[in-house]
């Protein structure tokens, strides 16, 4: 399997992010992505190669203008308002406020965004270019006939939405490269997502549309960050109803009831049959994850690879989450050699 890559990633190194209540050394760092990596190297995955640029036209089929106009110059406004550390959000419309974007850029941090946990620094917006690059450099491997392909994406993507960032993600690589796939002529794709977190972008993003399928992995919404979307009440809406599949769980399982929910989610993504499979792969369901609270252990992700591939689809893999560093190569590189091994 080809592992497409961009050294481009280390522009977005938060020092800190908002977490526990207090400033702590961000989780998402470029160490995620270059241990990944070394593990892809040392076990022989397969060659490396970087990405070509495919421009902002795809990304802007999916994230609308003035998102992406305020993200590009998100850094130049901070700095020109004073301020040199990272940039972070304050407040956000709720219930009852005026949703209309400000002026000032303290006031479009917070339009733009849902979480005060996502840093802008001075190189977020190239690195999350090259992010999304990378996705569709490996999508396009396999548009083009390779089995599979893993897009080493970082910064990830699942909880960007069209127009707001947060949960480290700016740019929604997967969501990207099945609009592009869409618009290359496939009738259907498939994004299996089994980050632990829900990917609540992706899901919105789609959620009215019947030619891209969402299926999703990952804790309660009761328990767990996003907090706002991820139920499985959620099966999607209009032309999107029945598309869309959810399957949340508590804190604490581990593979017992993961795994038979993936065999589950299999299922579904077979009946609906489509041309091509992204999977939304974060390993942070790991057990020792220091931000998560499923118990997986490095070789049920062995596991998890071989189900993947008997779905025998065409599949492209996109990095999403996975903050237990020292592992994070391991599980990450066991689910794509899981998944050669089914194939
Ligand atoms: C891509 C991805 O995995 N994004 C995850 C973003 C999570 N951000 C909020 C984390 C809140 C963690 N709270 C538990 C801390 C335990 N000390
Ligand atoms: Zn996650």
């Amino acid at each position: 399997m080809l592992t497409v890559y961009s050294d481009d990633h280390r522009l977005h190194a938060a020092k800190q992010e908002l977490i526990d209540g207090t400033l702590k050394p961000a989780v998402e760092k470029p160490e995620r992505a270059d241990i990944i990596l070394s593990r892809v190297r040392e076990t022989g995955l397969g060659d490396v190669r970087d990405p070509d640029s495919f421009g902002l036209d795809p990304v802007a089929r999916v994230h609308e203008g003035r998102f992406l106009t305020f993200l590009e110059t998100a850094w130049q406004q901070w700095l020109a308002s004073g301020r040199d550390y990272e940039a972070l959000p304050l407040a956000w419309p709720v219930r009852g406020m005026r949703a209309i974007e400000p002026e000032e850029v303290d006031g479009k941090l917070s339009y733009f965004s849902f979480d005060a946990g996502t840093p802008i620094t001075a190189g977020t917006w190239a690195a999350a270019r090259a992010s999304a690059d990378v996705g569709l450099t490996a999508t396009r491997l396999v548009r083009d006939g390779a089995r599979s392909a893993f897009g080493l994406c970082r910064p990830p993507g699942h909880h960007a939405a069209t127009d707001y960032y947060g949960g480290y993600c700016f740019l929604n690589n997967a969501a990207i490269a099945a609009q592009w796939l869409r618009d290359q002529g496939a009738v259907r794709v498939s994004i299996l997502d089994i980050d632990y977190h829900h990917g609540n972008g992706t899901q919105s993003i789609f959620y009215s549309r019947s030619d891209v399928q969402f299926v999703s992995l990952h804790a309660t919404p009761r328990q767990e960050y996003p907090f706002f979307l991820g139920y499985s009440d959620e099966i999607g809406q209009g032309a999107g109803e029945g598309f869309n599949v959810n399957y949340p769980f508590e804190w604490g399982i581990g593979f017992d009831q993961w795994g038979k929910a993936l065999g589950d989610a299999l299922n579904e993504i077979s009946y609906y049959g489509p041309e091509v499979l992204i999977v939304s792969l974060g390993v942070d369901t790991f057990e020792k994850d220091p931000i998560s609270q499923f118990k997986l252990k490095s070789a049920d992700f062995i596991e998890a690879g071989r189900m993947i591939a008997g779905l025998n689809k065409p599949t492209v893999f996109m990095m999403e989450g996975g903050y237990a560093v020292e592992e994070l190569g391991i599980n990450t590189v066991n689910v794509l050699s899981g998944f050669e091994e089914g194939a």
